[in-house]
């Protein structure tokens, strides 16, 4: 075989609610596959805009040699759609859906491998065993389908060690320039462009029932070190001059030591950007003199994922959080000229009409600029979904954001109230926080350019049809 050719596609994710964005999974895979000296494509189709026609014509132009598509749970229909386009070529599938129910998603897609679990040492031993160097059997963390098409599950993979081992996301691979305006959970932040996403930690060490996270990148968390972070920083803001970075890890700010090293370096280095955290810091771990570092450092938005109103509900759901300390901590960011940004969700286990009520009336006395509130959905991976599945026929649901939604009568939530009554109090918190004049106010507060103004415009109309569409 000649130098061995890798396509790697993310599945349009384009809904009215999410669009798509940086697919940093195929980043980093595409990046160890390069350094293997292997050559590589990535196929964005939430930013492509592709028909059949054209992914087929891509495909047989560029002839790879292995295509790997990667999937969440609520795009996974795609995946599934994009798997039985091309025959004839070896197609591999990751993300954590395809991790939490590998051999499901192998009996249901017209795939032969699928990775389970971080990807960037299984695809590269995969991409061996097709050049025939590695026996298929050996490869950790991948499951097949064998000649017999049986589904085989090798031995798991042990978390990579050294994360400063792993290169730089390969965002050349991708047209930056089109990810800069699309809707995604922080499109209300008023963003500078370029920005570009960072994962400074893989996993996190609380075991919240509803996440998907927590087991997939294994036990504990993994750091990397500081001075790598610094250098991604330095070497993106170089090559594509970039103005801001999200960080999307699951626990930024759990290691205090960490973030203070991490906000001193960079006022040190006389980097100049603004940093927002769409993802969420935990709010316990916040206060006053470390807000006031990361501001001097850059930091300007965060999203503070309160969950719930109650604290019997964050007890029960293992979030592990103290409700009291909530508003303290949210008048602190907001007194440092943080934008503040708040995830609530409905339909924890637990939930009722009450704790509900609570719920809404917290999310209302506190002072956000913009909140979220999600229906609580058990996903692939979680502690909850593993409770949930008991008794259902996985193979008969149609996966998408509403998935659990759409499948369930009020017999099959997992708390005491129905989607109806979900969905009812979704939409009651959101107009009992839009109709408090200070909700307006805050928003004002932070335009600060016409580009701010036209920005301001489109979250409204957006946040408007959402109410709608709800
Ligand atoms: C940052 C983040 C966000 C940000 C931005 C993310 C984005 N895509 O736009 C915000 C806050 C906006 C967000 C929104 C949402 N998110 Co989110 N998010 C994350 C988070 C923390 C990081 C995602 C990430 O980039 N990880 C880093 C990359 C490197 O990991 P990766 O893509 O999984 O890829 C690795 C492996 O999976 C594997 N792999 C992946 N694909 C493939 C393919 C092949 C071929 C191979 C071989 C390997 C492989 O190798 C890669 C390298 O190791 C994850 C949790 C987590 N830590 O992963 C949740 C997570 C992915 N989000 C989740 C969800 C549900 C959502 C929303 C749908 C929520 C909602 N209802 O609106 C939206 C969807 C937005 C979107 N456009 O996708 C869930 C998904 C669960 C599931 N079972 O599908 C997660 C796991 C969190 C959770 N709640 O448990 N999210
Ligand atoms: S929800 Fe956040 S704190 Fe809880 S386990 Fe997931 S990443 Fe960790």
């Amino acid at each position: 075989m000649t130098r061995p050719k890798i396509l790697l596609i993310h599945p349009n994710v384009s809904s009215k609610i999410v669009d798509a964005s940086f697919p940093f999974g195929l980043a980093y895979l595409g990046a160890v596959l390069k350094k293997n000296g292997y050559l590589v494509k990535i196929l964005d189709l939430g930013i492509l805009n592709l028909e059949n026609d054209d992914i087929i014509t891509f495909i047989n132009k560029f002839k790879p040699d292995l295509i790997g598509i990667t999937t969440l749970s609520y795009y996974y229909e795609e995946m599934k759609k994009l798997c039985n386009l091309v025959n004839g070529i070896p197609k591999v599938i990751g993300g954590i859906h395809v991790s939490s129910l590998p051999r499901l998603s192998l009996k249901e897609c017209n795939a032969k491998y699928a990775v389970i679990g971080e990807g960037e040492e299984t695809i590269v031993e995969l991409v061996q065993h097709l050049t025939e160097v590695k026996d298929i059997s050996k490869i950790k963390g991948l499951a097949y389908k064998n000649d017999d098409n049986e589904i085989v599950i090798n031995e798991p993979r042990e978390p990579i060690k050294n994360l400063d081992d792993i290169p730089f996301p390969a965002w050349e691979l991708i047209d930056i320039k089109k990810y800069q305006n699309v809707k995604q959970g922080s499109d209300v932040f008023m963003g500078e462009k370029p920005v570009l996403p960072i994962i400074t930690s893989r996993g996190c060490p609380f075991k919240c029932t509803y996440c998907a996270s927590t087991h997939f990148w294994g036990k504990s968390i993994r750091f990397r070190s500081i001075e790598n972070v610094i250098n991604e920083i330095e070497y993106f803001i170089k090559k594509y001059k970039i103005k801001e970075i999200e960080i999307w890890d699951d626990n930024f700010s759990i290691h205090r030591k960490r973030v203070v090293e991490f906000c001193r370096k960079i006022i040190n280095s006389k980097i100049k950007l603004r940093i927002a955290c769409p993802n969420g810091l935990r709010i316990d771990s916040l206060d006053e003199p470390l807000l006031k570092l990361m501001r001097a450092a850059g930091f300007y938005a965060i999203a503070f994922p309160v969950e719930s109103g109650s604290q019997k509900i964050l007890n029960l759901c293992g979030k592990k959080l103290d409700l009291t300390i909530v508003p303290g901590v949210i008048k602190i960011a907001r007194k440092l000229g943080y934008i503040c940004y708040a995830y609530f969700i409905l339909g924890l286990p637990g939930e009722n009409r009450f704790t509900a009520h609570q719920t809404i009336r917290l999310a209302r006395s506190l002072d956000f600029h913009f909140i979220h509130y999600f229906i609580f959905t058990p996903l692939p991976g979680s502690e909850l979904f593993n409770q949930w599945k008991v008794g259902i026929n996985l193979s008969k649901i149609e996966w998408s954001l509403d998935f659990y939604k759409k499948h369930l009568e009020k017999k099959d939530t997992m708390c005491d109230l129905t989607v109806k009554e979900l969905k009812k109090f979704q939409k009651l918190g959101y107009i009992r926080y839009v109709i408090k004049p200070k909700s307006m106010l805050n928003y004002f507060e932070h335009i600060k350019s016409i580009r701010d103004v036209k920005k301001f415009m489109v979250a409204s109309i957006r946040s408007f049809f959402k109410l709608l569409i709800l």
